[in-house]
Order: C-alpha cells, then structure tokens, then sequence
C-alpha cells in the first residue's frame, strides 16, 4: 500500500450488549422479546452506519475498555479470531460467535510507534484468544458484516495504577502513534472509540432485559456531565473537553477513564471541527452517545 494513509473518520461508539441482543443477529445466542428498550441508540447506530455508508475505508481500529491489560498497551497479533465470546456481567444478553480478521501488520506498525513514543506495549499472538464484548460489540453495530480487517488494542491501566493524568498523556500519544502509523502504512481508516459516557449501573434489572420503562436516568449529576461533554463535541471544542477530561471521570464515574475517547481526539489531532451526534441515551443508567467526526471532510472543505 502506499505511503498516503489517512484516518477517514473517529466515532465514539458505546458497546452496551444490549443493543447486540436487541438487534437480534444470527450469532448472538439470547435472543430479545422486541420489547423495544434502547430504541434512541438503535436508530442513531443505524445514522451512524448511513452516514460513513459511502466511505472509503479498509480497516477499522477499535480501542475498547474490556480487554483490560496490567502492562502495557496490547494488539491483537493474529490474522484470524474465531469462537465465543460472552460478556461476564450479561451474559444472558451476549453470548456471541465471532469470526474476523486482523490486520497485524497496522497492528504492528501502530505497536512499534508507540513503543517509539515511550509506552510499554506488546503483541497479542496467542491463536484462542477470546475477543472481548466491547471490540465485537462497536464492531458490529457499525459494520455489521465483519467484512474488513480490524485493529483491536487493549486498555493499559495506567489511569489506576498511577493518575487520570497520566493515563490521559499516554492515550494521546498512544492517538499519535496510531496516525503515524496509519499515514505510514497506507491504510484509510475508520476509529471506534469503544465506550460509555457516564458509567453508573443500576444494580438490579427486570425480567424482560429488553423493557423499555425500566430505562431511564439514574443519576442526574452524571447526566449534566453528559450533556456538557456533548456540547463540547457539537461545538467543536475538544481541547475543552481534554481539559476537563479528568473532572468528568471523578464526577461520572466516566467509562472514558479507559482511554479510548481520549485515544481517539489524540489520533484526530483534537479536532476542533464539530462532532455530528447520532443519539444519546441510557443503558441500565449508564451514558451513551454516538458521535462522528468527519475529519476527512472536513479537510476537504478547510
Ligand atoms: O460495558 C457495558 C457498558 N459500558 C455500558 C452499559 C451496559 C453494559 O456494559
Ligand atoms: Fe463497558
């Protein structure tokens, strides 16, 4: 490929399972009662997926809070994954049969860059290794064939074992590296920013999963934050948001503290051109809003 790769497009892209078991695909085990529960985050995936229908793009990277790694920053090292992957708190909802491909050589490139950068990093190459929900899920709600190569990256736990500070330079370089990495290989890419917003869960859940009076704001301090980290995104204020980045995760228990929403405004080089929002709206009380930066664009038009 030549050397005049470029990232297309950055999407924050929440990865409830429930949204999974509600869009009923053939490989997910339950199946939903079409009770109609998470209807708002439903059609704003389905405005997600129209919107980026037309581009041109051959690899989408994910970066996902649910393969959690003690050192470092890892990649998945393998051409081909397939086999069950079942999410620990639901899995009455997500029992999924997954079967995809990688493209290690993005992966190693982007591995290496970062490694350049000072973070610690590694290959994932064991064969059987179960892909978690988060990765599956933001893959198949925006792209549901499984029909292009992914790039899926762990999330290091330096915001817990050192500071959200911390964590948050790490996230931005690890951003850096990743455009580099994509501009050296070649490859149009599309970004998948894996993760709630507010991130407090109700602790109990109704017998049908998929009841939609069950859903509703749990927690109105969270849901403020919610709403101001939007607004920061349609007005295109994302340096704001870094800033304040911290104060959001010690006030909303933010899902964000993974990484992925500061790894993917660092490999957009902090876009300060508007977010388009799909939707938002709430999961057993968390958060979710479905975001799309344009970046190419946007380029096209400055
Ligand atoms: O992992 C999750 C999540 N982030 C949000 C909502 C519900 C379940 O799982
Ligand atoms: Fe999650």
């Amino acid at each position: 490929m030549s050397e005049s790769g470029k990232i297309i497009t950055g999407c924050l892209a929440p990865h409830p399972p429930h949204l999974v078991y509600a869009s009923n695909p053939e490989q997910n085990e339950p199946k939903s009662s079409g009770a109609g529960a998470w209807k708002t985050l439903l059609d704003g995936y389905a405005k997600l997926r129209e919107s980026i229908k037309g581009k041109d793009y051959d690899v989408i990277i994910v970066h996902t809070p649910h393969w959690k790694t003690n050192i470092g920053h890892h990649f998945l090292g393998v051409e081909h994954f397939e086999g069950l992957s079942v999410d620990p708190i639901f899995p009455n909802l997500f029992r999924f049969q997954f079967d995809l491909n990688v493209d290690v050589e993005l992966a190693e490139a982007i591995c290496s860059e970062a490694k350049g950068e000072g973070l610690v990093t590694s290959m994932m190459r064991n064969p059987e290794f179960r892909v978690d929900y988060g990765t599956i899920t933001s893959s198949y709600l925006a792209r549901p064939e499984f029909d292009l190569p992914i790039v899926a990256i762990s999330s290091a736990r330096t915001y817990f074992d050192y500071s959200d500070e911390a964590g948050e330079r790490e996230m931005l370089a690890l951003g850096a590296a990743t455009k580099r990495a994509v501009e050296k290989t070649g490859r149009k890419a599309l970004l998948l920013a894996s993760c709630s917003l507010s991130h407090r869960h109700f602790t109990d859940e109704p017998s049908d999963p998929e009841d939609p009076s069950f859903e509703h704001i749990y927690n109105e301090n969270q849901s403020k934050w919610d709403q101001h980290v939007m607004s920061l995104m349609r007005s295109g204020q994302t340096a704001r948001l870094l800033e304040e980045m911290p104060d959001f995760i010690a006030q909303s228990n933010a899902e964000v503290r993974d990484g992925s929403l500061t790894w993917l405004l660092g490999a957009m080089d902090v876009p300060n051109m508007p977010a388009k929002i799909h939707a938002y709206g709430t999961v057993i009380g968390t958060g979710n809003a479905i975001v799309e930066w344009d970046v190419e664009a946007a380029e096209v038009t400055a």
